[in-house]
């Protein structure tokens, strides 16, 4: 039921948003021709003190990924915050639950960020199999000396097993385009399967156990959510099924991986590289991972094009418009 006093309130007083670090201009100045928006021009990241603030200052607050919202920060009676508009489809930096309890309403930007996510994944394969990190320091540092037959060989992705963990909307696209485009076969582990028609169409086999999964690709490509259930689900035991000639791609969320277990393998020679676009403890990447030549870390660019960017943008604004007009916003969590 619209709370019709609070509507007529935004009616008459724009809605006070906080932005919490810096986005597109254009879709800053599309916020700010309906609300009130405060800007972090600094783009330094709130600590959880001013975040605490803001919950009581401010009618909605717009956070990334980079702003921690544990469960302790929703203990105080009240709040002025009513909605918070994640920029970004990943929510685990906020405690869902906690802010849920409070009355608050949270919403996220699923699917326009989908094929910019799996074109990264693409990206992190590609590199890790033509050896592109390696060859791109090589020429950078001045130690290319000349073409010759055995010069960093690499290996065919066309034609080879990928292996997909988590097909919900990125590990679908990744499917499409590794599928259709370079004729890769494919393995997912997923939930719950997918329907007749997708799992056909893209000749994708479902695999139940993920150490099979592991155990028959060439390529694994993590796309699952991050929550207490997916933790460390790549970890000593889960590694110890890929096949020595096999590579990791991470682009969801660095805990899923356990950073420690890869490093190990990595160094031991066990699989043959790893790309990653996200870290455990970002923004530190351990040196052990710099030190490695048969990785790829990318800071966490997934979403990093200027379209997608704009338009999780435009469905922050959605989610905010459809709230304060007293209907229910369309990804709402
Ligand atoms: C975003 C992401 O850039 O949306 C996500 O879940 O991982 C990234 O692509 C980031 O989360 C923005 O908050």
């Amino acid at each position: 039921m619209p709370n019709f006093t609070l509507m007529l309130e935004y009616i008459l007083n724009k809605p006070k948003v906080l932005i919490t670090r810096r986005w597109p201009e254009v879709i800053e100045k599309a916020m700010s021709s309906n609300f009130d928006i405060t800007l972090n021009t600094d783009d330094k990241v709130l600590s959880a003190e001013q975040l605490k603030q803001a919950l009581q200052e401010y009618d909605a607050i717009c956070p990334t990924v980079t702003d921690s919202m544990p469960e302790n920060l929703f203990s105080a009676e009240e709040y002025r915050t009513r909605i918070i508009g994640n920029y970004g489809v990943g929510y685990n930096h906020i405690a869902l639950d906690a802010a849920k309890a409070k009355g608050l309403i949270v919403t996220n930007t699923p699917d326009v960020l989908t094929d910019a996510t799996a074109d990264l994944a693409m990206t992190l394969m590609l590199m890790l199999a033509r050896r592109a990190g390696e060859g791109e320091r090589q020429v950078r540092a001045g130690e290319w000396k000349g073409w010759y037959p055995t010069h960093l060989m690499g290996s065919m992705i066309t034609g080879k097993t990928l292996g997909i963990v988590g097909m919900g909307r990125i590990g679908r696209a990744m499917a499409e385009k590794a599928h259709f485009g370079f004729g890769m076969r494919i393995l997912y582990h997923n939930r719950k399967p997918l329907s007749e028609t997708d799992s056909r169409r893209l000749q994708a086999e479902y695999c139940t156990e993920l150490t099979w999964l592991m155990s028959k690709s060439d390529f694994i490509a993590v796309h699952c959510p991050s929550s207490p259930l997916t933790k460390h689900m790549i970890n000593e035991k889960t590694l110890a099924y890929m096949r020595p000639g096999s590579y990791l791609i991470n682009t969801s969320r660095g805990d899923v991986v356990e950073e420690k277990a890869l490093i190990k393998f990595l160094q031991k020679g066990l699989i043959a590289g790893a790309g990653l676009d996200v870290f455990e403890n970002e923004p530190t990447v351990p040196q052990e991972l710099i030190d490695l030549e048969n990785v790829v870390l990318l800071p966490h660019l997934g979403s990093a094009t200027e379209e997608t960017r704009i338009a999780m943008g435009m469905r922050v604004l959605g989610n905010l418009n459809s709230f304060f007009n007293g209907e229910t916003p369309p990804d709402q969590l």
